[in-house]
């Protein structure tokens, strides 16, 4: 998922520490409930690039999502099927709607763990093939001590 490759792997030999973790509270995953979960992103980057999430357009495409951020300072990254772009801000209390047919992904750009709260429909369900094939049109990376948002010069 990550931009540069050669660092990634670095990484995997150096230690392979942990980008992520979820805690999903255990809903069924059927229309009527609510899925809801729990984000931890650690700090850290791999090359220049911030310690990410996968991303995923949700299965059930007509489908939306809130996040809701307790802790840390993050990027939320969006694209629509129709091929538009989004960045936004995450930070304590901030609350982040993502609207149907928008994948999503984020980023912790800060020094400390981003923690985040997500409610979504229980039959959404996770489509991971398009991001790990396309990745997002925007990068999130270290620019001389600044956080940057660049194009993704694989898209
Ligand atoms: C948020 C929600 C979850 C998702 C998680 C990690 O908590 O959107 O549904 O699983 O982020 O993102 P991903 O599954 O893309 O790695
Ligand atoms: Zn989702």
């Amino acid at each position: 998922m990550f931009y540069d490759r050669e660092a990634a792997e670095e990484m995997e030999k150096s230690g392979n520490p942990l980008v992520y973790e979820v805690i999903y509270a255990d809903v069924p995953e059927e229309s009527g409930q609510l899925g809801h979960c729990t984000t931890i992103i650690h700090p850290g980057k791999v090359g220049r690039e911030y310690f990410l999430t996968k991303g995923h357009y949700h299965e059930n495409l007509g489908t939306a999502e809130i996040y809701f951020c307790f802790k840390g300072k993050g990027k939320l990254i969006m694209e629509s099927t129709a091929g538009e772009c989004a960045v936004l801000d995450m930070f304590p209390g901030s609350s982040t709607y993502i609207p149907p047919f928008w994948s999503h992904r984020t980023v912790n750009v800060g020094e400390e763990p981003m923690v985040f709260f997500c409610i979504f429909p229980g039959d959404a369900g996770h489509d991971y093939a398009t991001i790990e094939e396309k990745g997002y049109p925007k990068l999130i990376v270290e620019e001389n001590g600044q956080v940057a948002i660049v194009d993704n010069p694989n898209r």
